[in-house]
């Protein structure tokens, strides 16, 4: 009996293993067809269609399960559910903003979609594919479940049986749950508006029986503080989705006329190469190029610019040359429509308004943003940190949580690692000193780099205002694993006012890079009165004019700050009627777009910056 309990727990771990490793990449060069528009819904706070009267979930005999058909088969059956065009919502979207009723809901909606399908007659096989939702999504396709995922922004993806799949009338159901929950990543307090729904796209792939799932090619780390050599060294590995014996996969990235093919040896295999007449990927010159893998069955196409980062003493290296990080923090939506932001337009604005502060860099604070942003942040020359939503306190304690936090930051990484502007990957922001706590991160950092050893990795720490003193250490114990040592602080907000600056100074213990990862004050767009008055666009140009001042007098492994924040954001613990009203106004934006005082002040010392620096 002892040997089955082992056994079963040993073939569901795997299988718990193995569902994490599925993941498809580059997933936009794929045959897909899109299952985004319009899908009918099903509000279920007491999650009725999913646990019966006794609270046990409901299965697949019964029929009031809101994953079965809603059509009654004669005029006798009872159905107490239905879905009908009445009742829509657009895909992908968070469902708060498209519905009035819906502005403060947390909990359960269905969603349904029909499609037509008519399977490719070659052996093929099919991928139900999520960007992302919001939080836990259990899917199924024609009354039978494909899986279950949570984390509200990494993808995933099921394999649909080409057997399930019908010519005409699918029944596609997706129950989306974004109540909160202690034990959850992020958890129970967050300060930003937790959107529900499928908030990315949703996609039918389609692959052949062997395929490649992922792939990294990405240049190898250069030796420590050196730049690239002349004929830089790609490093990486190539993915099928099966074991394999026999067989090519080759690479060519035509415009450097170079293919190069590896003979398969399993499931991953390494590839390394030289690549001449190389133009590396910067800020200034985000060259990307056409890069093709393929086998003899399976083909992908992807845009990957070739670049290296490291921090070195002091300093961050950008293809060997120091480089200054003129950041800004950027939550994922748009506030002149208070819903998230999702797609290639919404990357445009978030990203032009960066630009236009005069950013070479943004932290996609405090969760995984859409794809959308990382691959234009590519093609922009924009340098991206991108963060997984350990946030505040989570249950550090919890080896569950940890496997939760690692399940996303996996995710987060396979999608994103071939993304040249990405150099940082952060495992977490303000999380509480204590043991337990510095273990759990530990363990994170050590997975970071497991998973991707040729970017920095960091964490945002923050600063105990009631300790301040003239020179104020980062001394987190995080910051002896952490490559960049990032730090929050809101002097002049949170402790005492802008003047405070003048006397404070800030170092670290550890010889590592020093990075302000948020610095902010709240203003309302429009409201105007002396400096002292707060919430006025006065106090927070007055803020800003002094941490400025302030940063003239960082140490010499300052290497940038990303202040806290683009645009004013929906938070529900922002609460004064006057100024807030369910929003933070830390925004250099106000929630219509319009630019305030402080965005000037910033603007103007990033010029400046920009010129010391090239
Ligand atoms: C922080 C948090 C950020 C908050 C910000 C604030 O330190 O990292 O998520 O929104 O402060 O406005 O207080």
């Amino acid at each position: 009996m002892k040997k089955l309990i082992l056994l079963l727990f040993i073939v569901t771990s795997l299988t718990r293993v193995y569902a994490q490793d599925s993941l498809i990449t580059n997933i936009g060069s794929r045959k897909a067809l899109s299952l985004n528009g319009s899908w009918q819904y099903i509000v279920d706070p007491y999650e009725t269609g999913f646990y019966d009267y006794r609270y046990h979930e409901l299965n697949e005999k019964n029929g009031d399960a809101y994953w079965n058909t809603d059509v009654p088969a004669n005029k006798t059956d009872k159905k107490e559910h239905g879905y009908i065009a009445k009742y829509t919502l657009q895909v992908p979207g968070d469902w708060n903003h498209q519905k009035p009723e819906f502005v403060y809901y947390e909990g359960t909606v269905w969603y349904k979609k029909s499609f037509d399908f008519h399977p490719a007659e070659s052996a093929t096989r099919y991928f139900l594919y999520f960007g992302a939702v919001n939080y836990r999504a259990d899917v199924y396709l024609n009354g039978k479940k494909m899986g279950m995922h949570k984390g509200g922004f990494t993808p995933f993806n099921f394999e649909v049986p080409v057997s399930l799949l019908k010519a005409t009338g699918n029944f596609l159901v997706v129950k989306v749950d974004n109540k909160r929950y202690a034990d959850e990543v992020p958890t129970l307090n967050t300060d930003w508006w937790n959107y529900g729904g499928i908030t990315r796209d949703v996609k039918l792939v389609e692959v052949p029986q062997s395929f490649i799932q992922d792939y990294v090619i990405q240049l190898k780390k250069p030796l420590p503080g050196k730049a690239p050599a002349a004929m830089p060294e790609v490093t990486g590995w190539i993915r099928l989705n099966q074991a394999q014996s026999g067989g090519n996969i080759t690479i060519t990235i035509p415009e450097l006329k170079l293919k190069k093919q590896v003979a398969v040896i399993g499931a991953i295999t390494p590839v390394s190469f030289k690549l001449p007449k190389l133009q590396l990927w910067s800020p200034e010159h985000p060259k990307l190029y056409q890069v093709i893998v393929a086998t003899s069955n399976d083909r992908v196409e992807d845009k990957i610019g070739f670049r290296t980062v490291e921090a070195y003493g002091k300093q961050v290296l950008l293809n060997g040359k120091p480089i200054f990080m003129r950041g800004i923090s950027i939550h994922g939506e748009i506030p002149q429509e208070v819903r998230r932001a999702v797609g290639p337009e919404d990357a445009k604005q978030l990203l032009g308004q960066a630009r236009e502060l005069g950013c070479n860099m943004v932290r996609l604070a405090h969760y995984p943003h859409d794809e959308a942003m990382t691959r234009l942040a590519d093609s922009l020359g924009i340098l991206v940190w991108s963060e997984i939503p350990v946030y505040w306190t989570i249950n550090f304690g919890s080896q569950e949580v940890l496997n939760k936090a690692k399940a996303q930051l996996k995710e987060m990484i396979t999608r994103d690692h071939n993304r040249a502007s990405i150099i940082i990957w952060s495992v977490g922001n303000e999380t509480p000193v204590s043991q337990t706590r510095t273990d759990f991160m530990h363990s994170l950092i050590t997975e970071a780099k497991r998973l991707d050893s040729t970017r920095m990795i960091s964490a945002a720490l923050e600063v105990n205002y009631s300790a301040l003193k003239d020179i104020n250490e980062v001394n987190d114990p995080l910051g002896q694993f952490v490559d960049l040592v990032a730090f929050n602080e809101y002097l002049g907000w949170y402790g005492g006012l802008p003047d405070k600056c003048r006397t404070t100074n800030w170092s670290t213990p550890y010889n590592k890079p020093l990075f302000i990862s948020e610095t902010g004050a709240g203003a309302k767009g429009g409201f105007h009165a002396d400096s002292l008055t707060r919430f006025s666009e006065e106090f927070q140009e007055w803020y800003y004019k002094e941490q400025i001042a302030m940063l003239k007098r960082m140490p010499v492994n300052f290497v940038g700050l990303s202040p806290w924040v683009l645009n004013d954001f929906r938070s529900p613990k922002r609460n004064n009627p006057i100024y807030q009203e369910g929003w933070n106004r830390k925004g250099l934006y106000d929630d219509k777009g319009n630019k305030k005082k402080a965005f000037y002040i910033m603007q103007a010392y990033y010029n400046e910056m920009k010129k010391k620096t090239i």
